[in-house]
């Protein structure tokens, strides 16, 4: 039995918990990091947002929702997916990513992401295929749009975990074509999955990171039908990573360096395994919220650049560790859409048993 299969007989009774953390740490770091996206902050921006933060998590007052982005909308098409089907069936998908887009295109979608679902819509998704392979000149993305949507296929997969790769590229494929995307939302639902069949109690960063780093060998070893194997860029990441959570208080600039901040797959999905890994455990300088939940999130918009979709990474993998009781329902009432992914997050629960 796999070591995720052991954790699951133990703990099934948090799992529905867990379901909502993950779920909602992803809603809420992109509904908070949406107003940063593409920002280059600085040290003593933290301040203002634990102010932003305190008062979000505060007594309620009236506001307008924070709006959700392409992140979250993307989410609840694949949350669709998994409800009605019970698995990923691509045209399903394809159709839902179109009508989602075409209903409410201004969520900030990347422009690749956009070509293919206008060619899609066009084309009838007749082969859906196709429109993803033929973006970028035939290299397909290597954006983070497959990884900031695969929330759902990660929980759905807790107690299956050999199906786990193959439905999250069955996932990604609909839009994203490049091995550097798929693989890093297979990195992320990996991380995702394995939080969810742990207690926080006994979690150690160094696990996580020698479970990934296993992983992520075996898809990087792995041939191509040329016979070619991958570029081992997300091995390097993971080595990169355990260095920077060697020193006490890396600078902005050393993470750029080593881990980057933009839309690229390979520069955001580990950012944000990073950030929670950092985060998770106590208050650090210039964070020193006692939430997990808040520290992760803060921490990760701090970085500036893609906010929402670091944030929302991070704040998925945090909350499929500590379950819904990490975020407070004050804040979550902040949050466009949080009703609808409540009751999706049970209705996947359903599914997924
Ligand atoms: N698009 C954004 N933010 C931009 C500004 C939004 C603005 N605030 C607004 O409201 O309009 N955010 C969202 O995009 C990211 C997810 O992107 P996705 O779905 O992967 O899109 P895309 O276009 O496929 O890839 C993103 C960019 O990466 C570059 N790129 C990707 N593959 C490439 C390739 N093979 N060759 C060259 N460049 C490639 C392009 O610049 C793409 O546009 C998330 O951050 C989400 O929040
Ligand atoms: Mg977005
Ligand atoms: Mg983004």
């Amino acid at each position: 039995m796999s070591r995720i299969a052991a954790k699951v007989l133990m703990d099934s009774k948090k799992i529905p918990l867990k379901f909502k953390g993950s779920l909602y740490g992803a809603l809420l770091g992109d509904c908070t990091g949406a107003p940063y996206e593409g920002d280059k902050l600085q040290e003593g921006d933290k301040t203002t947002l634990k102010r932003y933060f305190d008062k979000l998590e505060g007594p309620m007052f009236k506001s307008p929702k924070k709006s959700y982005t392409d992140d979250t909308a993307q989410t609840k098409c694949v949350l669709k997916c998994l409800i009605t089907n019970k698995g990923i069936e691509q045209k399903f998908l394809a159709t839902e990513f179109v009508k989602e887009y075409f209903t409410d295109p201004n969520r900030g979608y990347g422009r690749g992401t956009v070509a293919v679902l206008t060619k899609l819509r066009q084309t009838k998704a007749v082969d859906p295929l196709r429109p993803a392979q033929e973006s970028f000149g035939g290299n397909g993305s290597h954006g983070n749009g497959a990884a900031m949507r695969i929330t759902p296929v990660a929980l759905f997969c807790y107690n299956k975990s050999e199906k786990l790769k193959d439905m999250v590229v069955q996932c990604s494929l609909v839009t994203h074509a490049n091995a550097l995307s798929v693989n890093g939302a297979i990195l992320q639902a990996l991380a995702v999955q394995y939080c969810v069949n742990r207690e926080p109690e006994e979690f150690k960063n160094d696990d996580l990171l020698d479970y990934l780093t296993e992983e992520i060998k075996q898809l990087e070893e792995a041939v191509d039908e040329f016979g070619l194997k991958s570029e081992k860029v997300y091995g390097k990441k993971l080595d990169d990573i355990r260095t920077l959570l060697k020193k006490e208080n890396p600078s902005i600039d050393d993470l750029m360096n080593k881990l980057g901040n933009s839309p690229a797959a390979v520069n955001s999905v580990p950012t944000a395994l990073y950030c929670f890994l950092r985060a998770h455990g106590q208050p650090f300088k210039g964070i020193d919220s006692s939430n997990p939940m808040r520290r992760t999130l803060e921490y990760a918009i701090t970085l500036g650049g893609d906010t929402d979709t670091i944030a929302s990474m991070a704040g998925s993998i945090c909350g499929a560790l500590y379950g819904e009781e990490v975020i407070s329902e004050n804040i979550l009432a902040h949050c466009e859409g949080f009703e609808e992914i409540k009751s999706m997050a049970g209705e996947l629960y359903n599914a997924s048993q």
